[in-house]
């Protein structure tokens, strides 16, 4: 949706005076997937879908929100015990308290918005919505928030506000993303370095099965309890490891008969993906796509067989990009359902996508909905 249409709906919800209109981009992730909560490293960018809102202060202590692409509004105030009802509204919610919090003062406001990022894609809508309105408000309110802080509420509104303990990866996309850039974040000093990607002769696209398993939340928080778990066990011995990331495989296997198989099995998985992020950055800067793409799928085995994340929909269509020579291919996000992000070569493009679409179909009713990445800005004001 165009920022004209914005304030279109928003004049005709809330009256005449112009609203000024942010945006945010939901992210992909080349490599580095679970990782971020546990200090260790991921590979993101922002992509050219995302969230744009129309705002202004309503000279209240209210927010009445319209959510366009439900048709639903929701109107709350901004005090704790104020919690909204509509799942969509929480999120708001969340970011207007974490600033609060942050000891910011917020002020009754109108807002409308739209988005084009699919929902349960694995492309983190959520983050792009709390992205938008942590960056609004900061910028309108003068509250001189740095933008790692912006994207610590926004991760904060997920944990507080909607039960699912993220890591920082997708705020920080949304947050930092730079148009045909990636970024690797080291998640535990929060350093970061812009890799131009480019990748002449082949194209980064994205498959969603459009499936989303049920209880995904609970079992996003039942991964990060065995990671953390075996991070402290393996800290008894060796106490300079504070996260998984810090510790090797030597470490692991050390306590693996004080630890539970699947936790063993969970932190395995965490300490090789760690090491492929860093394989994968030194390919990309030999211009060494092969080693990429073999790393991708050495990821989805990891999040398919250790970590148990994937799902038979998305092993289905890996399994189907290795037989069609595809260059890598893997479950891309917290998983459970959502996209497949492929690295094709641009002559095998046409006959793979067209080969998934009817392959899938067959065997699912459905076609898998075909998303080219274009790596995009992150937050900002239109
Ligand atoms: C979700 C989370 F929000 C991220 O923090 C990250 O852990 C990701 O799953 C998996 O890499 O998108």
């Amino acid at each position: 949706m165009t920022k004209e249409q914005v304030i279109k709906i928003f004049s005709e919800k809330f009256g005449n005076q112009t609203p000024e209109v942010y945006a945010s981009p939901g992210r992909i992730n080349l490599i580095g997937e679970h990782t971020d909560y546990n200090g260790s490293f991921v590979f993101p960018g922002a992509i050219d879908k995302g969230m744009i809102a129309a705002i202004r202060f309503n000279g209240t202590d209210k927010v009445r929100a319209y959510a366009i692409d439900l048709d639903e509004s929701s109107e709350f105030g901004l005090n704790e015990e104020d919690l909204p009802k509509e799942g969509w509204a929480k999120y708001l919610f969340g970011v207007c308290r974490e600033i609060i919090k942050r000891g910011g003062t917020v002020k009754g406001f109108d807002t409308a918005f739209a988005g084009d990022v699919p929902l349960g894609a694995g492309m983190s809508s959520s983050a792009a919505l709390e992205s938008t309105y942590a960056f609004a408000l900061n910028d309108l309110l003068g509250l001189g928030i740095d933008k790692f802080e912006l994207a610590r509420i926004g991760q904060s509104t997920e944990h507080n506000y909607v039960g699912v303990k993220c890591g920082i990866m997708d705020q920080f996309a949304s947050i930092f993303g730079k148009k045909g850039n990636l970024i690797r974040l080291d998640t535990k000093s929060m350093e970061y370095a812009y890799f131009p990607f480019d990748p002449k002769g082949y194209k980064l696209v994205l498959l969603d099965t459009v499936v989303k398993h049920e209880l995904a939340s609970s079992a996003y928080n039942k991964r990060r309890e065995s990671c953390e778990h075996a991070a402290r066990t393996i800290a008894k011995r060796h106490p300079e490891v504070e996260f998984l990331r810090d510790a090797s495989m030597e470490m692991l296997d050390e306590v693996k008969n004080e630890i539970s198989e699947e936790d063993y099995l969970r932190a395995k998985y965490v300490i090789e993906e760690t090491q492929r992020v860093l394989d994968v950055c030194d390919a990309l800067e030999k211009g060494d796509y092969e080693t990429v793409g073999q790393k991708m799928y050495e990821t989805h085995h990891g999040m398919s067989k250790l970590y148990e994340v994937s799902c038979e929909e998305l092993d289905f269509l890996n399994d189907l990009a290795r037989e069609h020579g595809v260059t890598g291919s893997r479950v891309m996000g917290g998983g459970f359902g959502g996209c497949t992000i492929n690295l094709v070569k641009d002559e095998l493009y046409d006959s793979f996508i067209a080969d998934a679409k009817a392959q899938f179909k067959a065997k699912y009713g459905h076609e898998p909905k075909v998303y080219d990445v274009v790596i995009s800005d992150g937050a900002r004001k239109l």
